[in-house]
């Protein structure tokens, strides 16, 4: 297999490839120049996400800059509840807005009747990014799909935006189950099917972002994280055998291990809160993980980001295991940082 080569790939089919593949959570975004100089051409953020020419070129920039072993389609965890009829407008300095589900009816009104064609410009850009980097010969270079995972994406419908602590989806968890659990029920099969569309037109690896599984005590982190991420694997190894699922259940904590065994997961990503060496304890090593520099150590660059890096490579090496950040890049980081990061890990 000619994708073989790729070294995202080896690492996670499970062969300890060193230096390690490298990639960062939200590479493309306002911290480039480049991003910004496009972003200005639009009126709004789904705009991006709903023109292939325009997210293609979003999800090479930080590739040909970087050159990255991942490229990450520029899209959002939010465009799938959008294209099952959920409105949704991403406010300057907010975040995501979506009218707040609360009732049964609204649940039962999720039409994935028009997912195929509302996600057309998605698999358009997949389309679009994979002739892009056979034609500017980024070999290395692999691409990931990805979706939120049912909880996170959950969160932000009922809640109707972001949320310190999401109150409102955790009050409906505890007090009408049946529905919470409709909605998490929906979300899995439309995630199913949005993933294997994406895997259809080119991407090689996908990647399920649960941003919010930390908030989640124990009981509800089963039913609500663990129960349709395994549900999500078991289809998708089903129908795509070879292609890897990447899962990012942030702050979950003491339940990594169990995450990574209930949901069989090829990869785990480590948040930037979990002690790599804590991580490789839990996580069987047949399982490659993921991460897990802080953001903020990207921001402030030299010998601080030096040793944090060298601290997570000093732990991983030996293992199968992808260089990444903990949590997404933030817009103030410097792009030479990032540049010195590439060339550090790197090095081995
Ligand atoms: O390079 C990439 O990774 C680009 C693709 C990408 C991805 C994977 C974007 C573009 N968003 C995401 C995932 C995403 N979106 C997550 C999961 C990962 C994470 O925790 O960071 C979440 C929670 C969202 C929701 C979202 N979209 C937020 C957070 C809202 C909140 O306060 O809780 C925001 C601000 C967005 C907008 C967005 N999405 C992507 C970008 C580059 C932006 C910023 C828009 C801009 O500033 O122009």
């Amino acid at each position: 297999m000619p994708g073989e080569a790729k070294p995202l790939l080896r690492a996670l089919r499970g062969e300890a490839v060193w230096p390690p593949p490298l990639w960062l959570m939200r590479q493309a975004g306002r911290y480039l120049p480049e991003y910004r100089a496009v972003r200005a051409q639009v009126a709004d953020f789904m705009t991006l996400c709903t023109s292939p020419a325009l997210a293609a070129e979003l999800t090479l920039q930080p590739i040909r800059r970087f050159g990255f072993d991942a490229a990450i389609l520029f899209s959002d965890i939010l465009v799938l509840p959008w294209a099952l009829g959920r409105e949704l407008t991403f406010r300057e300095g907010v975040g995501p807005v979506l009218p707040p589900l609360r009732t049964g009816a609204e649940v039962m009104a999720l039409d994935s009747t028009r997912l195929a064609d509302a996600i057309a410009p998605v698999e358009q850009a997949v389309r679009e990014v994979r002739l892009s980097l056979a034609r500017e010969a980024f070999d290395r270079t692999a691409l990931i799909g990805f979706a939120g995972a049912p909880f996170t994406v959950a969160c932000y419908m009922v809640e109707g935006g972001g949320s310190r602590d999401f109150a409102a989806t955790r009050t409906m968890a505890y007090r009408e189950p049946a529905l919470f659990s409709g909605l998490i029920d929906r979300l899995t099969e439309a995630t199913i099917a949005y993933l294997a569309v994406q895997i259809d037109v080119g991407v090689e690896v996908v990647m399920l972002f649960d941003t919010w599984a930390g908030i989640l005590p124990p009981a509800q982190f089963r039913s609500y994280v663990e129960r349709p991420t395994r549900e999500i694997v078991a289809a998708l190894r089903n129908r795509y055998p070879d292609v890897p699922v990447i899962g990012f259940p942030r702050l979950a904590g003491v339940l990594l291990g169990e995450y990574a065994a209930d949901t069989k997961v090829q990869a785990v990503g480590m948040d930037t809160a979990t002690a790599p060496a804590e991580a490789m304890k839990c996580v069987p090593a047949t399982v490659t993980l993921q991460g897990n520099l802080d953001p903020l150590a990207v921001v402030a660059g030299g010998a601080a980001m030096r040793a944090e890096t060298d601290g997570i490579l000093h732990v991983m090496r030996g293992r199968p295991f992808v260089f990444n950040l903990g949590h997404g890049i933030v817009p103030q980081t410097p792009p030479e940082h990032v540049a010195e990061l590439v060339r550090i890990v790197r090095a081995g």
